[in-house]
């Protein structure tokens, strides 16, 4: 009886935990290392600060890590490996509500651009509001902000030939 009660128990202790909820945008696709970032995580990331004119026009700082430093972690080829067949690669941003925005790898990349796209979890000096965070891509230099996606969940590197 007791052996059958010890049975149970162990059981119970193997359910699978159920999964974590916690808020992270997933990097997949063409890496050679796939990430999950989380929010508490960020602080770990190189950051910077760029400004983002707002749909009425309203300048707002944003600060965040660069995008390129967050693909270049997850081994996509940026820099000198971004050239030839890996030009037609391109970043899809998808978001919690279906928004989704594109981009090609070299428009994320410093040595076709200094835009700095970043993955920013702050504006104005503080977390981003719920119904735009807890991670925002910001695309500054851009004539409206259209691409500048919120609740961004998974971003996701892939060649654009089939
Ligand atoms: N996830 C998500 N991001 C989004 C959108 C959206 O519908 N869903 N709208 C975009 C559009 S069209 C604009 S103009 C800006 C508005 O940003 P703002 O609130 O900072 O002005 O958010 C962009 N990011
Ligand atoms: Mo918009």
């Amino acid at each position: 009886m007791k052996l059958y009660t010890l049975f149970l128990f162990l059981n119970v202790c193997a359910l699978p935990v159920p999964a974590q909820q916690k808020p992270a945008v997933k990097v997949s696709g063409e890496v050679t290392m796939p990430l999950t970032i989380y929010a508490d995580s960020l602080a770990q990331w190189p950051r910077i600060t760029v400004n983002l004119k707002d749909r009425d026009g309203k300048d707002h700082s944003y600060s965040g890590t660069p995008i390129q430093a967050i693909l270049e972690k997850a081994g996509v080829t940026m820099g000198k490996q971004l050239r030839g067949k890996n030009l037609s690669k391109y970043l899809m941003v998808k978001c919690a509500d279906g928004y989704e925005v594109l981009f090609s790898l070299a428009e994320l990349d410093s040595s076709f651009t200094d835009r700095q796209v970043i993955l920013a979890n702050e504006t104005d000096g503080h977390a981003l509001p719920a119904d735009k965070g807890p991670f925002r891509l910001v695309v500054p230099g851009e004539k409206k902000p259209a691409r500048s996606s919120f609740q961004v969940v998974e971003m996701v590197v892939k060649f654009a030939k089939d």
